[in-house]
């Protein structure tokens, strides 16, 4: 009967401890604080002390102030629901849990929203450096500070808008590279130098160092035209990372008619991880060697 293929099938999220979880229509998922074992809150520890022994100095001050502004320590995993009221006084964000990587649409939805889908479940100890999928950590240690930030969380709404915007049209390969450019992997000039602020550098130990000191990667100047033209290693670090001045010039991004730029772009040919162009405003040309030795090994 016609009835039955029209009841929505629940779905369930069997991947962590616990019981099955039931997944709603927009992917969340309750993050069951009490169900994480020691194993878990352990694991969370030794990430959260290696890294914010590391950060201070690397990381830009925004990142290292949201990380001192929220309900987090290295004792336990946070819990997602006070984490969400102290970041709903800051600048109105709240964190939801999500069994992983979730279809680009409701991911949009979410940000556009205010709300930063977060994986309730964590590495295990044997692939501490080392994952496929986004998990606790990374989400939660990697993102959440810099939602603190008034600019910065400005921004990453606006990128969530203008993700649904570009729903039904062939673009979202390049929308993608300039939130991996920025969001995951992006630097930012400091008063000291230059600072990393993206979620998957400073959520990892070596990408942190590698990213900011190591002479392989080239270093260029922010320029949105360039970072949609440019593809990305997701099995690696970066052979190229992309600097901006502030997050005033990101959330400028905002105000940009996006539609324009899609069909300009679209003209113009992709850009290998690690070639440098004619107009890039270098400021650090890199050595290659990293990659060139992964390369012929
Ligand atoms: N889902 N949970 C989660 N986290 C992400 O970072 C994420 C996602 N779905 C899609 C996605 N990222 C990207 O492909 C978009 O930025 C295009
Ligand atoms: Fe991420």
């Amino acid at each position: 009967t016609g009835s039955l293929a029209e009841t929505p099938a629940i779905q369930w999220d069997k991947s962590f401890r616990g019981a099955p979880r039931p997944v709603a229509a927009d992917y969340t998922v309750a993050q069951r604080w009490q169900d994480y074992g020691p194993e878990d809150h352990a694991v969370w520890r030794t990430l959260f002390e290696r890294q914010s022994r590391l950060l201070p100095g690397r990381a830009c001050p925004a990142f290292v102030e949201g990380l001192e502004h929220l309900p987090f320590g290295a004792e336990a995993i946070p819990d997602f629901e006070a984490l969400s009221e102290r970041l709903e006084r800051a600048t109105g964000w709240r964190v939801v849990a999500v069994p992983g990587l979730v279809p680009d649409a409701v991911f949009f939805e979410h940000l556009a929203n205010r709300r930063f889908p977060a994986a309730h479940w964590i590495r295990r100890r044997d692939e501490l450096d080392y994952l496929e999928e986004p998990d606790l950590f990374h989400d939660i240690f990697g993102h959440v500070p810099m939602l603190v930030n008034p600019v910065f969380a400005d921004y990453l709404q606006a990128y969530g808008q203008g993700g649904l915007r570009a729903l039904g049209r062939k673009v979202l390969h390049r929308l993608a590279r300039l939130y991996w450019y920025t969001v995951e992997f992006g630097l930012v000039q400091g008063d000291r130098g230059l600072e990393i602020y993206g979620a998957g550098i400073v959520s990892s130990h070596s990408e942190t160092i590698f990213a900011r000191e190591d002479a392989s990667p080239n270093r260029i100047a922010f320029d949105l035209e360039r970072v949609m033209r440019t593809r990305y290693r997701i099995d690696d670090f970066q052979e190229s990372y992309f600097v901006v001045r502030d997050f005033e010039e990101l959330l400028g991004l905002a105000e940009i008619d996006f539609a324009p730029l899609y069909d300009r772009v679209a003209a113009l040919e992709d850009i290998e991880p690690g070639a440098l162009l004619e107009g890039d405003r270098l400021l650090h040309r890199g050595s290659g060697r990293y990659h060139a030795a992964r390369r012929r090994p």
